[in-house]
């Protein structure tokens, strides 16, 4: 147990340098480490905490046992054997968002689920804002719990990710909400089950629950004092109206559709649930509608970045698991009458990729990295697989399916691993980039400089040149 009386940070993130932040800023005495050999941090962490001890390159045994708790980033998994041991040893370990939990005094919303986070903390952000609770939003969203602690905020929102729930036991929440429940980081979970017990630790303590009514697995546990239910289920208290095309709160027209800047049912969840938890924090109603009325959504999050040609082309690079892309295959479906590409990558995470659902206008998936090992069959419409190295072979393949779509839907996780492998969010779009102005130059080239007849006495070798 502790003997020298110093807190041990584990994991060099930003979260881990809030967590030293905030403890030195008390006077507190702290180590970190990290498993890294050289995390990028480290030179402007000596520099901010001069006397802080930093130790990386692994767990350092002397350190984990002589801490007086450890203090563990939502990245590192608590069932690390080093981690597990001081835990059967009797050791405390937390996370950034218990130590946040213990010191913040005003009321906090917790929000959490497989997707739509960012998007509904944000949202709720502004309806409180705009009901001068001055909040301080963030968590999992980026600005680390810790540092949103002001003594001017009369309201916090945090995204909770299930990696922080793990760690946090004081929550207590005014409002919690698991907004949905879909596969995602099965890699870090023994099943399923797991996942969702992570989740649900949301509600401990909390005094007002939100759920999905039509995710059950959403479903708060028995010792919630009041619970409110958004979804299309009939017995949602809040609820979409798919007949009508409108939003009710028990019975009660809030808004139609056509009133929202944003699209698709998945949206129409995520303006539900804001306005059940602005309802449930007595915010005005008012303001509320008209703050979700005006919201356009976050960039990355099934964005319209462009139309040409007939051709509407979406980022929905956020969307990181397969829940994700289903919602907003779906949102996009409702909408159109033509053809879509979905355009996928990223990390398998341990996911079934198979996209349980048929959407008509879904044309063949391109992939741009394996789903993980031994999961690869993603639809019986997906036509090719590609590894990391096929990317220009992605970008033909692309191409081609262009010229027979209407739509097209680039949703890939390759912006955030491009920044967790490369620390450049841009390596892989740069590539892409380049690839694609190499061909348009030689397309270029042959249109302009190569005369009609060459090229019909050429036409047959043209095609394998180009692959
Ligand atoms: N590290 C180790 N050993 C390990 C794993 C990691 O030492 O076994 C070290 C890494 O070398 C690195 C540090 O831990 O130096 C990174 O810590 P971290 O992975 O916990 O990341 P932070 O930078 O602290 O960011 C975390 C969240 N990251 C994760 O949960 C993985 C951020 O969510 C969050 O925005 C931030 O705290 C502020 O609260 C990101 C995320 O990807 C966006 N979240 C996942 C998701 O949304 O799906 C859960
Ligand atoms: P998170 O923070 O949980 O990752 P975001 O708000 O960043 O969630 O949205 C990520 C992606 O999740 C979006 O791009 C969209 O594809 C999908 N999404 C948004 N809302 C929902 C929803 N209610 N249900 C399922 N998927 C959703």
């Amino acid at each position: 147990m502790a003997k020298d009386g110093f807190d041990l940070v584990i994991g060099l993130g930003v979260s881990g340098r809030s967590v030293i932040r905030y403890l030195t800023d008390q006077g507190m005495p702290v180590r970190a480490l990290d498993t890294r050999a050289e995390p990028a941090v480290l030179e402007a962490l000596r520099v901010e905490f001069p006397n802080v001890k930093i130790h990386t390159g692994g767990f350092k045994s002397g350190w984990m046992n002589n801490a007086r708790r450890l203090i563990v980033s939502p990245g590192v998994a608590v069932a690390t054997p080093a981690i597990a041991e001081q835990v059967v040893a009797g050791k405390e370990v937390i996370g950034d968002v218990e130590l946040f939990a213990r010191a913040a005094s005003e009321p906090l919303v917790a929000i959490t689920g497989s997707n739509a986070k960012s998007t509904v903390t944000t949202l709720l952000g502004q309806v409180a804002e705009a009901c001068g609770m001055n909040p301080g939003i963030g968590g999992n969203l980026g600005v680390p719990a810790l540092e949103l602690l002001d003594d001017q905020a009369r309201l916090y929102a945090l995204e909770l990710s299930s990696f922080q729930l793990e760690t946090t036991y004081s929550l207590s929440a005014e409002v919690a909400t698991i907004l949905n429940v879909s596969q995602d980081h099965l890699d870090r979970y023994a099943s399923f089950a797991d996942y969702v017990a992570a989740k649900q630790r949301i509600y401990d303590g909390c005094q007002v629950a939100v759920w999905n009514r039509d995710d059950l697995a959403t479903r708060p546990h028995a010792g919630v004092p009041r619970q409110i239910s958004f979804g299309a289920h009939p017995e949602a208290d809040y609820r979409l109206d798919t007949e009508n095309a409108q939003l009710l709160c028990r019975g009660e027209r809030l808004l139609t559709l056509s009133e929202l800047a944003l699209t698709g049912h998945h949206n129409a969840m995520n303006i539900l649930s804001v306005l059940a938890i602005s309802d449930a924090l007595s915010l005005n109603r008012d303001k509320a509608l008209a703050t979700v009325k005006a919201f356009t959504g976050l960039p990355h999050r099934c964005q319209l970045v462009a139309e040409a040609g007939g051709v509407r082309w979406f980022n929905d690079s956020k969307a990181t698991n397969v829940g994700a892309t289903l919602a907003a295959l779906t949102g996009i479906g409702e909408s159109i009458d033509g053809k879509v590409i979905l355009i996928a990558g990223g990390q398998g995470k341990g996911q079934d990729v198979r996209l349980s659902i048929c959407i008509p206008a879904l044309l063949p998936v391109v992939m741009t990295s394996p789903p993980g090992p031994g999961r690869c069959a993603m639809t019986e419409r997906m036509i090719l697989k590609l590894d990391n190295r096929g990317l220009d072979k992605t970008l033909m393949w692309t191409a081609i399916l262009l010229a027979l779509a209407g739509l097209v839907m680039v949703s890939s996780a390759s912006l955030q691993i491009a920044e967790t492998r490369l620390g450049d969010p841009f390596y892989y779009a740069l590539r892409h980039g380049i690839y694609l102005s190499l061909g348009l130059a030689a397309g270029a080239f042959v249109y302009f400089a190569v005369p009609l007849a060459l090229l019909e006495r050429l036409r047959f070798l043209m095609l394998p040149v180009a692959l």
